[in-house]
């Protein structure tokens, strides 16, 4: 067990599930000012396990639409049919849910980057 007190780990990451809530700008400045960056989901495994740990809770994760391209925050990019997200998501509701948080139960919603706020998940 590599990680600092309050950290989780799982599969060679830490992840920090903060309580309090905020936009998704302020949530990647909350996890980069603790030297690390919203989650990244690399794998089916890694989804289950925060959908396990976060029941009830919307989270953001490190997830973005831009250039009409889903970029993760390390610039990686995948394809909307890989994601998880849930039954008719992403709708782009109002035409600016450009950021993807995590709803009461784990599934993927883009929602919108600023006038939302959720608890981030930090991962290092
Ligand atoms: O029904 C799904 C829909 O629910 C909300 O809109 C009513 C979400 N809006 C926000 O989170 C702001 C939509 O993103 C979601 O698609
Ligand atoms: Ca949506």
């Amino acid at each position: 067990s590599c990680c600092d007190t309050y950290w989780k780990e799982f599969d060679k990451s830490c992840y920090y599930f903060e309580v309090s809530q905020m936009n998704w700008i302020d949530a990647r400045l909350f996890c980069k000012r603790i030297n690390s960056d919203l989650v990244i989901v690399n794998s089916e495994e890694e989804q289950q396990y925060l959908q396990h740990i976060t029941g009830g809770v919307f989270y953001w994760i490190g997830l973005q639409r831009l250039n009409n391209t889903w970029t993760w925050v390390d610039g990686s990019i995948i394809k909307e049919s890989s994601g998880f997200w849930r039954e008719n998501e992403p709708n782009n509701k109002g035409g600016k849910e450009n950021c993807v948080a995590l709803t009461f139960k784990g599934e993927w919603n883009d929602a919108p980057c600023v006038n939302r706020e959720y608890q981030p998940i930090c991962e290092i």
